[in-house]
């Protein structure tokens, strides 16, 4: 009985465990100051290819250090220096220099 128990806590902790890990690397990874990161909508992507030039061209925006995409989820995250470069910009350069679709998030956390 209490070996079950035990078992059940486990899984619980092994469950929330991987929950959390998994936020932190796509949302609160630390960030040097001063840099933030921002998941935009991207539409229209198939690729890997269709992904390097989203980044690529996001990259091309002074003040962006780094950008990935991801073409099965749709989404690009960005990471930027916020005294640099805003979101809209980054989102009017990926519109502008590339075929696809480039939405920042409505939903402000
Ligand atoms: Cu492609």
């Amino acid at each position: 009985m209490r070996k079950a128990a035990l078992i059940c806590l486990t899984m619980l902790l092994v469950a929330s465990f991987v929950a959390v890990a998994g936020e932190t690397s796509a949302d609160k990874a630390a960030l040097p100051e001063g840099q933030a990161r921002v998941e935009l909508a991207i539409s229209g992507m198939t690729c890997g290819g269709c992904c390097t030039k989203v980044e690529s061209a996001a990259k091309e925006v002074a003040g962006v250090v780094d950008a990935k995409a991801d073409y099965q989820k749709g989404v690009a995250t960005i990471t930027y220096k916020t005294a640099e470069v805003d979101v809209d910009k980054i989102v009017s350069a990926i519109n502008e220099k590339t075929s696809f679709k480039a939405k920042a998030p409505e939903k402000k956390a």
